[in-house]
């Protein structure tokens, strides 16, 4: 039963992302992480849990933000992470935060999302670490 609910689920995606004529590849371009207008935003990846939350919310475009990554469990995690802003499926400008580990024990930098011309606002916040399994975090930037 469980399998079947969600093989419908499945069927409902591709359907939706039929009707808007999205490619199954382009479908992946969706934010996953729009919570973080409002807290902190948690994936397991791995055995681990990482958590990224940017200050001042909600996130909006040119503005000074602080990203601060938080994992359990830490060990092993170099002091130094890289956070890769990007946009799903287009070319902007290298934007990269260092995130450096705090007395606290997180990993916090300071950087800007620009503004696109396209008027697209769908952000990924990837952290690079193959170690971690390149954890990354999509959503919607706000003006
Ligand atoms: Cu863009």
């Amino acid at each position: 039963m469980v399998l079947r609910r969600q093989l419908s689920r499945a069927a409902l995606a591709l359907f939706v992302a039929a009707a808007f004529g999205a490619t199954p590849a382009l479908a992946g371009y969706t934010a996953d992480s729009n919570t973080i207008h409002n807290g902190p935003c948690t994936k397991q990846v791995g055995n681990r849990q990482v958590t990224l939350a940017i200050t001042p919310r909600p996130v909006r475009h040119m503005r000074e933000l602080t990203f601060r990554v938080t994992m359990a469990p830490a060990e092993g995690v170099p002091a130094t992470l890289v956070l890769d802003l990007s946009m799903p499926g287009m070319v902007m400008g290298k934007n990269q935060v260092t995130l450096k580990r705090q007395a606290d024990g997180a990993w916090k930098g300071r950087g800007i999302i620009v503004k696109c011309m396209s008027g697209g606002t769908l952000w990924k916040a990837m952290i690079l670490s193959q170690q971690l399994g390149n954890p990354s975090f999509t959503f919607n930037v706000r003006d």
